[in-house]
């Protein structure tokens, strides 16, 4: 049974439905560690200006959480991001819940650390925690360049939500993991997206979100690997961690959408003008350009590398890391209480890609060791829907050109396909063909250039960048011509 009487309490600093206001012990760890939290946003944050003011003085239509229930938990108001209210919000608990899958299945769900678990636990938990400000600091630059008003306040809506999923993730360390716990929350603070001595924990958070259409691929593949991550550590026994997940998701949600229509939105503009011009070959890309949008081709390339950086992300085909965090019930598997097996996985095998003697192959290998490259395939099937719609616009313009996921093995740093030179087809290369080939599977520097040239900001209300169609409707029942991001009139 499900219980909804989690109101969230916002007449403390820190909104919260955790009791907060009870715990005196650590809502002073939290409210002494808010100001570093403020001081790493106003840093890290969104960057630059509209016109002449800082986006952070900028009143930004933004949703607030104010309740966990299903129905009306998001409240849209203009805010200051500095003002945003950050809040700690579980998923109602479920009375009764057990350990879904592993060696404890069956067992009552843990409501505090269990003693034999609690560094692999912590190790999840600082992973997860650590991509939530690394991503703010990757798209920090965006503002600078939105196509619209509308896009930007996506942009700011996606940045202050990632900054309340660490939030999440601070509130676990703080509240379950004592003093290390406190440690690893001012961590999360200090390491920085890039930085050569500090860098954020996981590849790809490493990696530069330099243009809109890296932005949206972001949202689209990078994002999605979250919400990947967090089913399956919704999932866990320790039941605090699975509450935090199951809020975070739907958050997450919009981000996508984002992603999804974002990079939609690009396609549709490239192909109608297209159409409208008289150009069906999608090579023609001088002339292209020229019409002020994004050729296909150079879609295809951003998206081979965000799809390939982020496979990356599932860690390791083979696993034993995943495979201990799953015996101890601590990470299962996307939608494992809807899985038709046993849950323990002690007998059963997964059919893994590799390459043998040239060729990829399945090779049946232990279930349990082979977590990641499972989660890794329901993620590739969960990215096939986005591709087939932006497909649909480029099809509606009679143009002959398929936008394609490439294959698994392509362009990868971990596991199984690391070290070889594989094209987006799946091609086994050697490393001069695959280096001469280069420009034809990842952005170019030319790419770089003309893309950073197209991207201007756009600031009048219901107007887009050329190369961006409108979006269908607007955000939080406005219209797509409403002022999203009001700029306080100077005196
Ligand atoms: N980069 O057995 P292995 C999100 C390390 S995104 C660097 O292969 P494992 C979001 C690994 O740490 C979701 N290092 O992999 C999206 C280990 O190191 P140690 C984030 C890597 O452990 C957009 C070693 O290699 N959440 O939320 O089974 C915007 C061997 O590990 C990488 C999570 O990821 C890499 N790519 O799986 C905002 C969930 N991959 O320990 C937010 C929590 C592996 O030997 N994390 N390594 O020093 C996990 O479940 C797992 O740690 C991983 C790796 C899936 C990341």
């Amino acid at each position: 049974m499900t219980t909804f009487a989690d109101t969230v309490d916002y007449s403390t600093l820190i909104p919260n439905n955790v009791g907060l206001a009870e715990d005196q012990k650590l809502r002073r760890a939290l409210e002494k560690w808010y100001p570093k939290y403020l001081d790493w946003w106003k840093d890290m944050g969104p960057t630059g200006f509209i016109h002449e003011t800082p986006f952070q003085e900028a009143d930004v239509w933004l949703r607030t959480a104010v309740s966990v229930e299903r129905d009306g938990w998001a409240k849209f108001d203009y805010v200051k991001m500095p003002e945003y209210r950050w809040g700690i919000l579980l998923a109602p608990a479920e009375e009764g819940r057990v350990i879904p899958f592993g060696e404890h299945k069956g067992e009552p769900a843990w409501q505090e650390v269990p003693g034999a678990y609690r560094a692999m636990l912590r190790r999840l938990i600082v992973i997860q925690g650590d991509t939530e400000p690394a991503s703010v600091e990757q798209q920090r630059h965006l503002g600078k360049t939105a196509p619209s008003l509308y896009d930007m306040r996506n942009l700011f809506q996606v940045n202050v939500e990632e900054g309340r999923h660490l939030w999440a993730m601070v509130y676990l360390l703080q509240r379950y993991f004592g003093r290390d716990g406190r440690e690893e929350a001012e961590e999360l603070l200090r390491r920085r997206s890039g930085d050569p001595d500090r860098p954020r924990m996981l590849g790809a958070f490493n990696e530069e979100t330099p243009d809109w259409l890296s932005f949206f691929m972001f949202t689209y593949f990078t994002d999605r690997d979250g919400k990947m991550q967090l089913e399956a550590l919704a999932q866990s026994g320790f039941d605090p961690l699975s509450r935090t997940c199951r809020f975070m998701l739907a958050e997450e949600a919009h981000h996508m959408f984002v992603g999804a229509t974002g990079v939609g939105r690009i396609v549709k503009a490239t192909a109608e003008a297209m159409r409208d011009h008289g150009i069906d070959d999608p090579y023609e890309v001088e002339k292209i350009r020229s019409l002020g949008v994004i050729d296909l081709p150079l879609i295809q390339r951003k998206l081979n590398l965000h799809f390939s950086l982020t496979l990356d992300l599932f860690g390791s085909e083979e696993s034993t890391n995943a495979a201990n965090a799953f015996h101890a019930g601590l990470k299962g598997r996307f939608h494992e209480t809807a899985i038709d097996d046993d849950h323990r996985l002690l007998d059963s095998t997964y059919p893994v890609t590799k390459l043998v003697d040239g060729e990829f192959r399945q090779v049946d290998v232990p279930a349990l060791n082979a977590l990641n490259a499972r989660l890794r395939d329901d993620f590739v099937e969960d990215c096939k829907g986005g591709v087939r719609r932006w497909n649909r616009y480029i099809a509606d313009a009679g143009i002959e050109f398929e936008l394609t996921l490439p294959h698994v093995a392509f362009h990868r740093q971990i596991g199984e396909f690391a070290g070889l030179w594989v094209s987006p087809t799946g091609e086994v290369l050697d490393e001069n063909t695959w280096n001469a080939r280069r420009g034809e599977f990842l952005p170019t520097d030319d790419d770089r250039v003309f893309i950073e040239d197209l991207m201007q900001q756009v600031t009048e209300p219901g107007e887009f960048a050329t190369w961006i169609a409108r979006p269908q409707k607007g955000i939080g029942s406005q219209p797509v011509d409403f002022e999203y991001v009001r700029i306080p009139a100077t005196t």
